[in-house]
């Protein structure tokens, strides 16, 4: 609790420009809670994250400050989220260590994750790349943080935060908060335009599989146009046309239409017309974040103060969780 309202925190790794994926089922969702007056949220770009996997320097470094400018041209409110880097919080990679030491290897040998990416990045399956959720756990204990939103594919590593946490209270008594998964209204998943069968990610090789929330209108539509589908040639929401299924997932989303009133809507259209208004639906909803990025890319001061004042906001809740989790391991206080 923090002035008797509960804590929320969520973060994305700052390893490319992120998706449609990325914005529907995960950003809009934490924009809803911008007038939640009785949560506290903390949303941070994980970039000690992104080098599990090896990153350009500048290209880290560009794509951090673009998705910190896009958390707030989606519209997070920089005044009432605490809106930080990662890497600007040293308590993150301290606390991990320490977390460390209560994790077993058998825990982390099961980690879905960490098989897909040792198995997609054969030449780099470094040690951080295994821990990684052990940092995860880290970012989510800081914070006392009693709600996480996490799509599905993080569930397994929220788990662990809980196990940690309560093996570690059950030490040392009750110094972490257990958190819980938040699932926000709109739990769509997005499916890659070119493999219906694999969600749409910021790592995908084929750049017509993502949209990605800086493409201009001319690159949106043309991905649509290319998207995979099937030769019924006529729309219906099921399991057996996934290509149309994620189609009408994306339209619904940015719409707020259902899947019914979709199906309704374009009774008796071909493929064409429907991508051309997914499409239009999703352009429509990109061009106000778009404009308001551009705009705020360009005012380094003020984003630079942004990221000043919310690293140390962020550090305060930190170091205070840090100091005590340090006393009761039994490190020694440094005399003031
Ligand atoms: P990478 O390709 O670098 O592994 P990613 O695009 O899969 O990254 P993450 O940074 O792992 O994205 O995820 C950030 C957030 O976005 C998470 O909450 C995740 O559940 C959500 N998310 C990612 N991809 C999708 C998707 N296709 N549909 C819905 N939500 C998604
Ligand atoms: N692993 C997460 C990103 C992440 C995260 C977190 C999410 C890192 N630390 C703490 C929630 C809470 C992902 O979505 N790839």
């Amino acid at each position: 609790m923090i002035d008797g309202k509960k804590v929320l925190l969520s973060g994305m790794q700052s390893t490319g420009i992120i998706t449609l994926g990325n914005y529907l089922g995960a950003l809009k969702n934490w924009v809803d809670l911008n007038d939640d007056e009785s949560i506290q949220c903390f949303y941070a770009v994980m970039d000690l994250h992104s080098i599990t996997v090896r990153q350009e320097p500048a290209a880290l470094r560009k794509n951090g400050r673009i998705l910190y400018a896009l958390y707030i041209a989606a519209g997070l409110d920089p005044e009432k989220n605490c809106l930080f880097f990662q890497s600007h919080v040293p308590a993150h990679a301290q606390l991990a260590w320490i977390l460390n030491c209560y994790t077993y290897m058998g825990e982390m040998n099961r980690m879905t994750q960490f098989k897909d990416k040792a198995a997609k990045h054969a030449d780099n399956i470094n040690t951080g790349l295994f821990t990684y959720p052990v940092l995860m756990a880290a970012d989510i204990l800081l914070y006392q943080a009693d709600m996480v939103p996490v799509g599905k594919d993080q569930m397994q590593h929220l788990e662990i935060a809980r196990d940690i946490a309560g093996r570690f209270n059950g030490i040392y008594g009750d110094v972490f908060t257990i958190p819980e998964a938040y699932i926000g209204k709109n739990g769509a998943k997005i499916m890659s335009l070119q493999d219906p069968s694999k969600k749409m990610s910021k790592s995908d090789e084929n750049p017509n599989g993502s949209i990605l929330l800086l493409d201009d209108m001319d690159t949106i539509m043309r991905k649509f146009k290319k998207a995979v589908t099937d030769s019924d040639g006529f729309i219906a929401y099921t399991d057996d046309k996934p290509g149309i299924k994620n189609l009408i997932d994306i339209y619904c989303a940015s719409t707020g239409k259902t899947p019914d009133e979709t199906v309704k809507e374009f009774d008796g259209c071909g493929y064409g017309t429907f991508k051309e208004a997914v499409g239009e639906s999703v352009a429509a909803v990109l061009k106000p974040v778009q404009d308001k990025y551009h705009a705020l890319i360009e005012d380094k001061a003020y984003v630079d103060s942004l990221m000043k004042e919310n690293a140390e906001k962020a550090s305060y809740y930190a170091n205070k969780t840090l100091r005590k989790v340090m006393k009761k391991v039994g490190f020694i206080e440094l005399p003031r």
